[in-house]
């Protein structure tokens, strides 16, 4: 058996734009997907995670096979122990003379592929990933002499280079972003849609049965998997979302609701994140949508700047600073993650409701990621590591190139500012104004200090005060800095009491 070709497919790479499946003809490549333990559990990964993309990896496979391709497929229980190994394997079988990869989205993969071609014994080729809409060169050009990487200027420049609701050279209506009309809180204003009931078919079963035999002690209730696994099914839940959702979607993107974990999200991260779906095709639907009247230009806008923007961006600016990124601590928070991190088992009822559906849907909007949990862990303190591996465990879209600047950089500040340009710290009067969770928690979101005052309230003092001297070179917080510097000493006192307290009590709010 010679197939010269070895080509590996990532779990996170199932495109047909995937640029290794494009250098060979099918018939002199044996394209290998390996289902391992290492990659499953390097973290400590939801199994909506595993289990999606498992299943998503199965489905491809089928599809490559009726393409004419040959597939080595390494399941689960093979107990091939890591892609290194499963490439050796195939590399033997079939007498390969060289393996060709797109470029993991992971430093610590690609700093292993480094060795690969010694411990193969053949060339290794890693091809840029062109799946992205700004390479990793593009995003070094813009950045270059810049003294500081605002998201909103490399937006502009995306929307002008892929001429994204363009009206000539000028924006759209006139303006780039229309974040303002954003921002809504939930008082259960409208019906939310109830999202279509999930087709899970005989492969995606034998999955998730799989999956609970294999990972015993990892979170999520399979009982509630509803990914899509193929492209179709991904592109089926986009259409819902443009057709049912995305005309809200502008309004209530910043709100918090008790009854609904998915309010008018998109819920196509995971789907872009392991190829399922392309970002340009998703961005010009949605444009779409807006030019044929079916949504506002906010609502076009809004969603545009997540994918073009935010996504593009945050990859940009994570190889940009790799290695180093990952070490950063500017705040030197080290304080123990709670345990009920791992269970939902606190009082606070926002935080309890975003981190039980995160554990067990895999899934948490992105108020819920930066302003409830991010929030919470900044203001606390808490271990930025331990908090990055947890969101790089616990949601099905993460990857480190996306959960590390938006976690270490936005959510927790630990970059000193590279990312975001103030702390998003808030008090509990934020989560109270975004939605309709207090009425519902034992806490009071009025009350800063004595028994019952939500705890997010003195931490949020409590951070001000410890971090002032670094924060008062920042002119956005001049005004809070201000207001906490004028109250008597007193008054001070008895918050940062409260909050020394409410840390040391931290395992039982
Ligand atoms: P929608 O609200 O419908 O947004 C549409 C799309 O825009 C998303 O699907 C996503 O592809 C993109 N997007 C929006 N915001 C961002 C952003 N800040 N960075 C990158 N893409 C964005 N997103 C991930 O894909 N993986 C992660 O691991 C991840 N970790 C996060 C950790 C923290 C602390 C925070 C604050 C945000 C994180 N995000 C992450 C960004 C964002 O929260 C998710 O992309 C979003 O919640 C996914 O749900 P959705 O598809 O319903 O998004
Ligand atoms: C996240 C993940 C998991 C859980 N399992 C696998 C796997 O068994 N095989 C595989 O090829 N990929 C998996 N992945 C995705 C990889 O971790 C991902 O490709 C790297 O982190 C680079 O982004
Ligand atoms: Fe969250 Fe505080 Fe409101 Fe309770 S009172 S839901 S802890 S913000």
């Amino acid at each position: 058996m010679n197939r010269q070709t070895a080509i590996l497919v990532l779990g996170d790479q199932l495109s047909w734009q995937n640029p290794a499946l494009n250098q060979v003809d099918a018939e002199h490549a044996v394209v290998i997907l390996a289902e391992v333990g290492e990659e499953a559990t390097y973290v400590r990964h939801n199994r909506h995670k595993i289990a999606l993309l498992f299943s998503a990896m199965r489905h491809f496979a089928a599809r490559l096979r009726e393409q004419g391709y040959q597939v080595e497929y390494i399941t689960i229980e093979q107990s091939v122990p890591s892609l290194l190994a499963a490439c050796e394997g195939v590399v033997a079988q079939w007498r390969c003379e060289r393996l060709i990869v797109c470029e993991p989205g992971e430093y610590r993969l690609r700093e292993c592929m480094q060795n690969w071609p010694e411990q193969l014994g053949v060339p290794v080729e890693c091809l840029a990933d062109t799946r992205f809409l700004a390479s990793q060169q593009d995003f070094s050009d813009w950045a270059d002499g810049r003294k500081q990487l605002r998201m909103e200027y490399f937006y502009r420049d995306m929307r002008k280079r892929y001429r994204l609701l363009m009206e000539g050279d000028q924006p759209e209506g006139g303006k780039w972003n229309y974040d303002a009309d954003n921002r809504s809180g939930w008082r259960g204003q409208r019906d939310i849609p109830p999202r279509p009931e999930p087709v899970v078919d005989e492969m995606t079963r034998d999955v998730v049965e799989t999956v609970y035999r294999c990972f015993p002690d990892h979170p999520g209730d399979l009982s509630a998997f509803r990914w899509a696994v193929t492209h179709e099914a991904a592109q089926a839940e986009l259409d819902w979302f443009c057709e049912h959702a995305l005309p809200a979607f502008g309004t209530y993107q910043d709100a918090l609701a008790e009854e609904s974990p998915w309010l008018f999200h998109g819920l196509i991260s995971m789907y872009l994140n392991c190829g399922l779906l392309d970002p340009l095709p998703v961005c010009e639907q949605v444009e779409a949508a807006y030019r044929r009247g079916h949504c506002s230009l906010s609502a076009a806008e809004g969603f545009i700047r997540q994918v073009l923007g935010w996504r593009e961006y945050v990859r940009g600016l994570y190889w940009h600073h790799m290695p180093d990124y990952s070490k950063l601590n500017a705040l030197s928070a080290m304080t123990p993650l709670p345990e009920w991190f791992w269970t939902g088992d606190t009082e606070m009822r926002c935080l309890s409701q975003a981190l039980k559906q995160s554990l067990d849907l895999g899934y948490a909007h992105h108020i819920q990621r930066l302003m409830v949990i991010g929030n919470f862990a900044l203001i606390a303190g808490l271990d930025v590591p331990a908090v990055c591996d947890w969101y790089l465990g616990v949601y099905v879209d993460a990857y480190e190139w996306v959960e590390l600047p938006n976690t270490l950089g936005m959510a927790l500040f630990a970059d000193g500012g590279i990312m975001a340009s103030k702390p998003y710290a808030a008090s509990g009067k934020y989560i109270q104004k975004q939605g309709d969770h207090c009425k519902a928690c034992r806490y009071d979101p009025k009350k800063v200090t004595g028994e019952g005052a939500c705890p997010y309230n003195s931490l949020y003092w409590h951070f001000i005060d410890r971090h002032k001297d670094l924060l008062s070179n920042n002119p956005r917080m001049g005004l809070i800095l201000g207001g906490w510097r004028k109250r008597s000493d007193d008054d001070r006192e008895v918050v940062l009491n409260w909050a020394d307290r409410t840390l040391e009590q931290i395992e039982a709010l």
